[in-house]
Order: structure tokens, then C-alpha cells, then sequence
């Protein structure tokens, strides 16, 4: 279109026999080559599509393969030594470039008992989903957190955190981080602390239960851009889905499902990453779907499967899989069933390029 009008009236205005214009246009492109210059007619594929194009694939991780295979390197190296244990859960389709998804690192971390992982901040913005083990804490921002399994943990934009582990069983968590997206804009900073864990300043807790409870601190602020809660517990969200399906508040794509809220402002607890927790009732049969984000889904309980584009994945107790941006994806359970999920959706609606496909809605 574009292409084909531009080429006619370059016929139309070009000097010289008609068979000679291919090699005129080449001489051209190869002189303006030499200006760092480059004609769009070429290769305006890379710039517009019609539809999004991923090199993210559906993948799935199951859990025996993650836990025996992250257990292993316990043996071979400390948290302390690595700074942080993890293995990363890297999408076929983008191998060697640290992505689950096209915008989103995840890695499934583990601390064995008495190790610790000091105390460092980055620009990049870090959720935990624990999977695995009692009683191993993170301290962020001066309040360290106890986790227990299920629980969603949130390490904002240059919080200072710090992991240990107290507790006689290895913890494992699955960690996403939005590396992807601050190292697309060029922006990543770290630094490393003195000393390898923080001073607490607040109660395990305080944070979930000073802003997440209907009441708020008397002078919080009127805005801010990520959460203030540390640890939005398992034991307060699970009963929060039960009762929305219990009141039949169940979506024929979704289940019955929260999204993870600021309660300042109920936008998303971080920026560039956004959380969901859906249970699915006895038999559900979800609806097709399909939307822009990119989501990584951890089953927190029950089985079921989840077909992504024509593949059929099955899942389990903390398997991770992936449904890459676009892709129709529909979910059906046996057992009632939970699944976590998080994706880039904040930061594609923050500008403005988030779309869903939901032809019966
Ligand atoms: O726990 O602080 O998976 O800094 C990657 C980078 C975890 C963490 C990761 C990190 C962390
Ligand atoms: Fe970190």
C-alpha cells in the first residue's frame, strides 16, 4: 500500500529506462547506508504489525523438575556465595537472555536453613510467590516478613531487602522481576549494603495490617506508585476467592479471581507488574481468551490444564508456566483449583497499549 504508491511515484519521476531503477534505488540505499540512513519502504515489518508478534513460547516448568534440580545446588554453592541461589526459568524462544516472558525474569530462588542473602537494592521491582517451606523470612524496607506458601511478597523499586532463613526446612520462592523492562529503557542501578541484613524498624505484619484493612495510617499519602504491604498473606487472600465463588462472582475466563490492589489508590502493587490469585471451581471449563500481557502462572493448588495456543499444558501443585502476549489461552480444572499469575499488564495500560480479546464479554 504505502509501499506500492511510494514505488510508482519513484517510476513515475526516475530519470532513465524503467529496467534500470532497481539498480538506481540499490546504488541509493547503498549511499545513504554511509549516513547511517536507511529507507522504511524496506523494512517497515519492523516497526508495524498487525498483530503483536512474540518470540515468548508456551512453556511449562513442573515443580518435581524445579525443586530436585534447585536442591542440587545447594551443594554446590551458598546463598551468600551467589548473592542470590537462584535458577532462572528461561523461555525457550529467548534463550541466553535471562526472560520467562518478553518482559518479565523469573527465577525460583531457595535459602537453606541458617544462610542468608544480604541486604542489596536495584531499580528493578521484585515480586515473591512461595512455593516451598515455613517459617524463612525477607526484610524489606525495615520490616521483615515471615513467609508461608502462597503468600505474595513485594520488593519495590530500590527497597532494600535482605532474605535469611531461621527456620530447619530449605524455602523455595518463585522470584519475578521486571529486569526485562528496566534494562529495555537502559536504567539499572544496584548497590550492595554494608552489612548482610538490615535493621527491622516495623512488627511481621505491620504493613498488611496498617494499610490493608479498610483503615489507613492517618497521614498516609494520597499517592503513591507501589504498594506499601509488604506480604499480602496466602491466609487472608485464599478466603477472599472461596467467598466470591461461594457468591457466584465467577468469570467464565477467569474463575473467581482478586488482583493484588494498592490500596492508596487501587491501582497495581507495583508499576510494571501486576498479580491476580483465581480459584477455579470443581469442573470449570474456561472461555477462550487473549490479551497483550505476557503472564506467568504458578498453580498454588489442585491440577488442571491450561491450552495456549493449540498446546495443551498440564499443571500441578507449583508448576510455572507461561502464556506469551496474544495468544488464546483457556483454562479447565478437575478439582477445584488455584493459580497465581503475574504479567506486565500495569505497565502496558500505564501506556496506554494494553488490549484484550474477549469476543463473548
Ligand atoms: O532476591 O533480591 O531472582 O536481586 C534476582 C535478583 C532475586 C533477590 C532474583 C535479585 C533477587
Ligand atoms: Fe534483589
Amino acid at each position: 500500500m504505502a509501499s506500492a504508491s511510494a514505488s510508482k511515484r519513484a517510476e513515475s519521476k526516475a530519470p532513465g529506462p524503467k529496467h534500470n531503477i532497481e539498480a538506481m534505488r540499490q546504488a541509493y540505499y547503498e549511499r545513504i547506508a554511509k549516513h547511517d540512513m536507511t529507507p522504511l519502504w524496506k523494512v517497515m515489518k519492523n516497526v508495524v504489525t498487525k498483530e503483536p508478534l512474540t518470540r515468548c513460547a508456551p512453556v511449562i516448568w513442573h515443580y518435581d523438575d524445579i525443586k530436585r534440580l534447585v536442591m542440587e545446588s545447594g551443594a554446590l554453592i551458598t546463598a551468600e556465595e551467589a548473592e542470590r541461589r537462584v535458577l532462572i526459568l528461561e523461555n525457550p524462544g529467548m534463550r541466553g537472555e535471562s526472560k520467562a516472558t518478553n518482559t518479565l525474569f523469573a527465577g525460583v530462588q531457595m535459602i537453606l536453613p541458617g544462610e542468608v542473602a544480604p541486604a542489596h537494592r536495584h531499580v528493578s521491582s521484585a515480586i515473591r510467590f512461595v512455593l516451598d517451606g515455613e517459617g524463612a523470612y525477607t526484610a524489606v524496607e525495615g520490616e521483615k516478613a515471615y513467609m508461608s506458601p502462597g503468600d505474595f511478597v513485594i520488593t519495590a523499586n530500590w527497597a532494600p531487602h535482605d532474605h535469611g532463613n531461621t527456620s530447619h526446612k530449605p524455602m523455595l520462592w518463585l522470584d519475578v522481576l521486571d529486569f526485562p523492562q528496566v534494562n529495555f529503557f537502559e536504567t539499572s542501578f544496584a548497590e550492595q549494603f554494608a552489612t548482610a541484613t538490615q535493621p527491622t524498624s516495623r512488627a511481621d505484619g505491620d504493613s498488611l495490617s496498617f494499610y490493608a484493612s479498610g483503615v489507613l495510617p492517618d497521614g498516609a499519602p494520597a499517592a503513591l506508585n507501589r504498594s506499601p504491604v509488604i506480604n499480602y498473606t496466602y491466609a487472608r487472600t485464599r478466603p477472599i476467592i472461596e467467598r466470591m465463588m461461594k457468591a457466584g462472582d465467577v468469570d467464565k475466563r477467569h474463575g473467581a479471581r482478586v488482583r493484588y490492589a494498592n490500596p492508596i489508590n487501587g491501582g497495581p502493587v507495583l508499576p510494571t507488574m501486576g498479580a491476580n490469585l483465581a480459584l477455579f471451581p470443581k469442573g470449570f471449563k474456561g472461555e477462550k481468551y487473549r490479551a497483550t500481557d505476557g503472564t506467568i502462572f504458578v498453580c498454588a493448588e489442585g491440577e488442571g490444564a491450561t491450552t495456549v495456543d493449540g498446546k495443551v499444558l498440564e499443571w500441578g501443585p507449583n508448576d510455572v508456566f507461561v502464556v506469551p502476549p496474544w495468544k488464546h489461552y483457556s483454562h479447565r480444572v478437575g478439582k477445584e483449583s488455584v493459580l497465581f499469575s503475574i504479567s506486565d499488564r500495569p505497565a502496558q495500560e500505564a501506556l496506554g497499549i494494553w488490549r484484550e480479546d474477549t469476543p463473548s464479554h
